[in-house]
């Protein structure tokens, strides 16, 4: 994300919006411990609109105040603090480097806030988030509405502004784009560099670290989640991230590493051997995930609907599993009781931007289930693609020689209008590009 990046966002959401008032904040620093705090990471909804990456701040739309459309509340300069702490922009900086019609100091905003929502009719707020702030926003809008024998009207109406801006992110610019391409050649470069740094003895956590490493020298903000650095059996653990166990000859290395780059964050997934060929019982059961998983990538275009992608992968899943004797009986009875989710128990795909589970329905209105349907995918949608298959060591019902193997592979994927892209498509995936690394 960039200033004018931002620039460009704020305007699509100022004329969705309309009338009203908008009051976006991001986060404050977190405590880590004691008197540390977590680095910190600006909200992704703030983020997309303003590009405005310091903490304790509060973005008000207000299209129909003097003061507005854009105003900043941050944090003022203060010298002291930032010889301690850093830089800031300040008010000075809120307008001339992020684009703020108007900047106040954070402390100001009890005082300004109700002024700025007088007279709008409705308040785009997303509730639930952060208690305080909620307890305030109701404040600041009871108060107007109590003086409205005087003619003073706050909004009646309090909106949830994901109906507007989670589709705005949903749908990525060709920027953006950009930024997800960036964040894509970084990831590849990490996931060669793992490759690079696996062998027999080698702990999970020094793979971590030549991932995360890798996202942090080529000016990424690091990994968009916790890097999963999964050898052997610790692959069936869905969400690994102890990273703490040696690598053993003849077992296999799951590697889960997206780098976030400028918020953007890439998501994928490689399943390689520790010594640099997979047995002939592991390469089995991968030929029957990357089959799936290239099936499901090539399925991807506009018109249809984000659940066949799963649908699509899930067959060649089961195929696959009764080919390996994983399973017993035909592909559709398998998949109308569920017996699959013994080895495959989470869905394809997921919406991939600013968050890693980005933001935007994926469901619309329908004849289906609550009246809603899958959605159709359309051009400008990324989503990742990452089918799996899971055999627990401790699995006795299992072919003994698929015992203690986990397979995920991912990449990330762009619906464009005549089918798709696959942004991580030169992360090395088949049997032979991924030996040939060694
Ligand atoms: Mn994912």
């Amino acid at each position: 994300m960039n200033t004018s990046m931002a620039a460009a966002h704020r305007a699509r959401f100022l004329s969705a919006m309309e009338d009203g008032v908008a009051v976006f904040p991001t986060g404050p620093e977190r405590v880590r411990s004691r008197d540390t705090h977590y680095k910190f990471r600006p909200d992704s909804d703030f983020w997309y609109l303003t590009a405005f990456a310091e903490p304790d701040a509060v973005a008000v739309f207000a299209p129909h105040h003097d003061d507005g459309p854009f105003v900043l509340f941050v944090r003022p300069r203060d010298p002291e603090m930032e010889t301690w702490n850093g830089r800031r922009a300040g008010v000075e900086g809120a307008t001339a480097i992020y684009g703020a019609d108007t900047a106040y100091p954070i402390e100001k905003l009890d005082e300004l806030l109700p002024k700025l929502l007088k007279g709008a009719d409705r308040l785009y707020y997303a509730t639930g988030r952060d208690p305080d702030l909620d307890r305030r926003v109701h404040a600041w809008t009871a108060a107007l509405n109590a003086k409205s024998r005087d003619g003073v009207l706050g909004p009646r109406t309090v909106v949830d502004p994901a109906t507007i801006l989670h589709e705005a992110r949903l749908f990525k610019t060709p920027e953006e784009l950009e930024l997800l391409r960036k964040a894509a050649a970084i990831t590849d470069e990490a996931h060669r560099a793992a490759i690079e740094a696996v062998a027999p003895g080698v702990i999970e956590y020094e793979v971590e670290a030549v991932v995360d490493g890798t996202f942090r020298r080529r000016g990424g903000w690091g990994p968009g989640y916790t890097t999963i650095a999964a050898s052997g059996d610790n692959a069936n653990i869905l969400h690994y991230v102890n990273n703490d166990q040696p690598a053993r000859d003849g077992d296999m290395f799951l590697l889960d590493a997206g780098c976030e780059y400028m918020g953007y964050t890439a998501d994928v997934t490689r399943t390689f051997p520790v010594s640099g060929r997979y047995s002939p019982a592991q390469r089995e059961l991968y030929e029957v995930v990357l089959a799936s998983q290239v099936a499901a990538v090539e399925h991807v275009r506009p018109g249809v609907t984000f659940q066949s992608v799963h649908e699509v992968a899930l067959r060649k899943l089961v195929e696959g599993m009764i080919g390996l004797e994983l399973l017993r009986g035909t592909v559709d009875e398998n998949i109308e009781s569920g017996t699959f989710r013994k080895y495959y128990m989470h869905k394809t795909s997921h919406w991939l931007g600013i968050d890693v589970h980005d933001v935007g329905c994926y469901h619309v209105d329908g004849e289906g289930e609550n009246g809603k349907v899958s959605r159709a995918l359309e051009p400008g949608m990324v989503l990742t693609v990452e089918p799996g298959l899971y055999v627990t060591a401790a699995d006795d019902q299992a072919p003994e020689r698929l015992r203690g193997i986990g397979i995920r592979i991912e990449d990330d994927v762009l619906v464009t209008a005549d089918g798709h892209e696959n942004l991580t498509a030169a992360i090395p995936k088949t049997v032979a590009d991924v030996e040939a690394c060694w």
